[in-house]
């Protein structure tokens, strides 16, 4: 728990959206003549009970279950191949751009123009998301490099939070003088880990990029700025969202390409057991800041399911929030790991006006909660 004695504010935000999508009635046909053309060609084993039959996907369930209409991806090549079932990403060499640096440089880009800053200004990048696509060099070095920003920049993963844990990563550092002014990236390249033959989960994950600059007051020049007034983080261990994709599986002889190296959940547990948990985070936090739950303005909550964040707002709320208070996008844009609050914040927060208060929250696996009271300028 920390209070903003030294006015570090969130000057600009910016977000990335591929340009294809994936409707639920695209992705539900491709998985179920997936389903039914294994069912087939396993009949006998099945019938022997050898092997379980593949369930079939429904769009209605999808959209029902989750307030997931659509999601983006990268690259949409391959994902809805029966025979291939995921995306199909040109390889890039060494002396090219990573993808996820360029989709890291497009976010950012669009942020330093709202935060009316110059690389030369920036002297921290911070590269935060559920996966970086290698381990070194830093993806974020990779960024600094090609926006010719000096001094520091490093990567670091905290899967649905990753995005406000680095906003508060930011604003300790802003807050001890150790960099002046600070670009958060969050890259989300989800789909080349999402299990596109698992019934449960082939609809949940969309990719995305959003960045964010974050500064001292006094070197803020933008239109639209927010005080961070409060940040407060939480973990707790537990395996109900879980994905064993790492380097050590080589040396473990275990097949990288089996189920458990994707993403892969307890969702209904995930469900029970983190809405209460990030309801009573936020309340806390707002108690703590002697902040009444009244009077914020807006709710920029991670998106994850429709239902999670209709829970928990009506847990602090005791009612049903409006679009406006709690803006939801996972309809457009699904689960996008730890970009979903940020995304409502860049899509959703220009109308508020000066001393209007509002909450970034995340949640999930780790689990992981972050939150941030933020106060228009
Ligand atoms: N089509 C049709 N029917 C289905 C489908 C489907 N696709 N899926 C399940 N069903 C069926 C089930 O078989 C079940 O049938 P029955 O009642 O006969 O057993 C019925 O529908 C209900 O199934 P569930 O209980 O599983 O369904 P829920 O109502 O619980 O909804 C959800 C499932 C949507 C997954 C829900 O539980 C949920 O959203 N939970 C929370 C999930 C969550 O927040 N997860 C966190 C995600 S992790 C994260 O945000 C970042 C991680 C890092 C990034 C990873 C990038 C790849």
């Amino acid at each position: 728990m920390n209070n903003n004695t030294h006015s570090v504010v969130i000057s600009g935000g910016g977000l990335w959206t591929p340009e294809h999508s994936i409707s639920n009635e695209e992705l539900v046909a491709s998985y179920n003549a997936y389903a039914e053309k294994y069912n087939a060609e396993n009949a006998a084993q099945i019938t022997a009970g050898e092997l379980s039959e593949k369930p079939l996907s429904s769009a209605e369930f999808v959209a029902k279950a989750s307030g997931i209409k659509s999601r983006f991806a990268y690259y949409k090549d391959g994902v809805l191949e029966i025979d291939r079932m995921r995306p199909r990403i040109p390889e890039r060499a060494d002396d090219e751009l990573s993808h996820q640096a360029e989709m890291a440089l497009k976010a950012a880009r669009i942020a330093l123009k709202e935060a009316n800053k110059d690389p030369s200004e920036i002297d921290a990048v911070i590269v935060s998301c559920a996966y970086t696509q290698r381990s070194y060099p830093a993806i974020a070095i990779e960024v600094q490099n090609e926006l010719g920003i000096q001094g520091f920049g490093f990567d670091m993963l905290v899967a649905c939070s990753a995005a406000t844990f680095a906003l508060q990563r930011a604003y300790e550092m802003v807050a001890a003088g150790t960099a002046k002014c600070v670009l958060a990236i969050n890259p989300e390249l989800t789909s080349p880990q999402v299990n596109y033959c698992d019934r449960d989960s082939h609809f949940i994950f969309g990719d995305v990029a959003t960045a964010t600059v974050i500064e001292s007051a006094s070197t803020c020049t933008s239109e639209h700025s927010y005080d961070i007034l409060n940040t407060k983080a939480v973990t707790s261990f537990s395996n109900n969202i879980r994905s064993n994709f790492g380097y050590v599986a080589r040396a473990e002889d275990s097949d990288p390409l089996a189920d458990d190296k994707l993403f892969h959940q307890e969702g209904r547990k995930v469900f029970k057991e983190v809405c209460p948990m990030a309801a009573e985070h936020i309340r806390s936090q707002l108690e703590s800041q002697d902040i009444e739950i009244d009077s914020v303005k807006r709710w920029w909550l991670h998106q994850a399911n429709i239902n999670m964040n209709t829970l928990i707002t009506k847990k602090l709320l005791g009612r049903a929030p409006s679009l406006e208070e709690a803006p939801i996008v996972l309809d457009r844009y699904a689960n996008t790991a730890s970009a979903g609050s940020l995304i409502a914040f860049n899509l959703h927060h220009k109308d508020l006006k000066q001393g209007d208060l509002g909450v970034v929250c995340s949640f999930g696996a780790g689990y992981s909660i972050g939150s941030l009271v933020l106060r228009k300028r």
